[in-house]
């Protein structure tokens, strides 16, 4: 048994696309902390304008800690909560804009508001005033002027180079790390110049983790690369070179060095099969391709690129439906109970539930087992696909309609290894659910669009 792999630091998240704090702190307990999970992504938590769509949470109105997703005792509780169990929260900042409406309104928490109008925040000094279009919004991303200076989607914009809108949104944030908040995403953070971005992560206490949402765009003036200098950023390309090799039936090895192409390198970024975003547009995969959805995720979490975020959020048709809530607008939380499952039929508003997936469970015990061991050539075998972390783990998946066999170059030693992500973290492992390791090779048998993974610690 080879000893020199370090056990990586854990390094899984998970993305619980508006769900309340306190189901929140109930899923660290429950769920996030016994799998593994490093760290929790959260929506905005800042008060927001009124509205029934998942969105009006982009659309800050003050920086008080209320929302329909709970209170400020709420999302500090949760935090204590999650971080009892080792689960880190990183919070979604929404600081490059405020809101998106034209006329005068009054937020959840009754702070009132108009376009440009903040009382105690901000006034019309502080938002730019574009003057590149005709109403002021974005138009053309080819433009860095019209892309950092001029309105996403009507959102207010704030003028980030200005001195005294950084030190609000510091405060801003400071007060989020005083509930003990790990780090943030910073939401649209390629409508802010880098250079504004560092400078209000530069205020911040050492250690503060920043993830930038900075969509990789050809031919775009704006690449993610500007904003690593100071955080991780959320690389696009990776779930979009994934897909279309899913879609094809061919998976093949990426570069395996750390310079894989139109990708940030592997420290820098945090990647993901599909985000709030993606599955309402063109993510490749979402929760409705059921077992398909599971493979990718697999092999996200097999890879050793990047830090994965596993996105989970709620079954929809119409793009702008919020989550249920509760008779005082507050948003319901749900239950993971009827959907263990990525096969389950979901209704609207059912909670996808994916970090409680058994093949997502399995797979964080998986990881935690490879630690930092090398990722090792692939192999492609009658329509199937796999690879070795070196002496540690092996993974497989068949993204075709048929069945399909394929034999994985292995130092693992001989012997029959339950496949975790048909068995979770499930002890007694199922004869259907058992890998043959022999003279070298992991003999996989998989079923259409199944993936399977072994490793060290799954020998039966
Ligand atoms: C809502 C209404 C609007 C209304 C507004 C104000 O929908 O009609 O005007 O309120 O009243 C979310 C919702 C919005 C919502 C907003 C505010 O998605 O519908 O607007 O809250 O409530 C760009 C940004 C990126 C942003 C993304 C949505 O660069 O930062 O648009 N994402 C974040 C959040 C998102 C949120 C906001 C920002 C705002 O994650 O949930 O909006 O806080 C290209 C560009 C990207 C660009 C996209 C979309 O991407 O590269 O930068 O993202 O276009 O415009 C391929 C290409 C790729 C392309 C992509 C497009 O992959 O390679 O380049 O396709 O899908």
């Amino acid at each position: 048994v080879p000893s020199a792999v370090e056990p990586a630091a854990p390094d899984v998240g998970v993305q619980l696309f508006q769900l309340p704090w306190t189901s929140i702190a109930e899923e660290c307990e429950s769920a996030l902390g016994p799998a593994g999970f490093a760290w929790v992504l959260t929506s905005p938590p800042q008060e927001h304008v009124v509205g029934e769509q998942w969105w009006v949470s982009y659309q800050p109105v003050s920086y008080q800690i209320e929302s329909r997703l709970g209170t400020r005792a709420e999302f500090a509780d949760m935090v204590s909560r999650c971080g009892a169990v080792g689960v880190d929260v990183i919070a979604d900042a929404v600081i490059n804009h405020m809101s998106g409406q034209d006329a005068p309104g009054t937020g959840w928490v009754g702070s009132a508001y108009a376009h440009q109008g903040y009382p105690g925040l901000y006034g019309p000094g502080e938002f730019h005033h574009c003057g590149l279009t005709a109403q002021d919004d974005i138009e053309d991303y080819g433009s860095r002027e019209q892309v950092q200076n001029c309105e996403l989607v009507n959102l207010a914009d704030l003028d980030t180079g200005s001195p005294a809108v950084r030190q609000t949104i510091g405060a801003y944030l400071d007060d989020l790390l005083s509930l003990g908040v790990a780090g943030f995403r910073i939401d649209a953070a390629k409508h802010m110049a880098a250079e504004d971005v560092a400078a209000i992560v530069a205020a911040l206490p050492e250690g503060t983790r920043v993830m930038s949402e900075v969509i990789r765009g050809a031919r775009e003036p704006i690449q993610p690369e500007e904003y690593t200098a100071f955080g991780e950023v959320f690389e696009f390309s990776y779930a979009r070179e994934l897909g279309p090799q899913l879609e094809s039936g061919m998976l093949y090895d990426p570069d395996l060095s750390d310079e894989r192409a139109l990708h940030v390198p592997a420290s820098s970024a945090v990647v993901f099969i599909d985000n709030h975003d993606t599955e309402r547009g063109n993510a490749p995969l979402t929760y409705r391709n059921g077992a398909e959805y599971l493979l990718a995720n697999v092999l996200m979490l097999a890879d050793d690129y990047g830090a994965p975020v596993v996105y989970s959020g709620y079954a929809f048709s119409d793009r702008d439906a919020g989550a249920p809530t509760n008779a005082d607008g507050t948003v319901d939380g749900g239950t993971c109970a009827p959907h263990p499952a990525p096969d389950a039929e979901y209704a609207d508003g059912d909670r996808t539930c994916v970090q409680r997936w058994a093949g997502i469970v399995g797979m964080l015990e998986w990881r935690a087992v490879v630690g930092d061991a090398a990722r090792m050539p692939g192999v492609s075998e009658n329509d199937a696909y796999g690879f070795e972390r070196e002496g540690r783990g092996v993974v497989a998946a068949n993204p075709n309609d048929a069945d399909a066999s394929v034999a994985v170059p292995t130092s693992m030693p001989d012997g029959e290894y339950c496949d975790v992500v048909a068995n979770g973290s499930g002890s007694s492992c199922p004869e259907g659910a058992r890998v043959r390791v022999r003279d070298g090779l992991a003999a996989f048998d998989l079923a259409p669009q199944q993936a399977a993974a072994i490793h060290l610690g799954s020998r039966v």
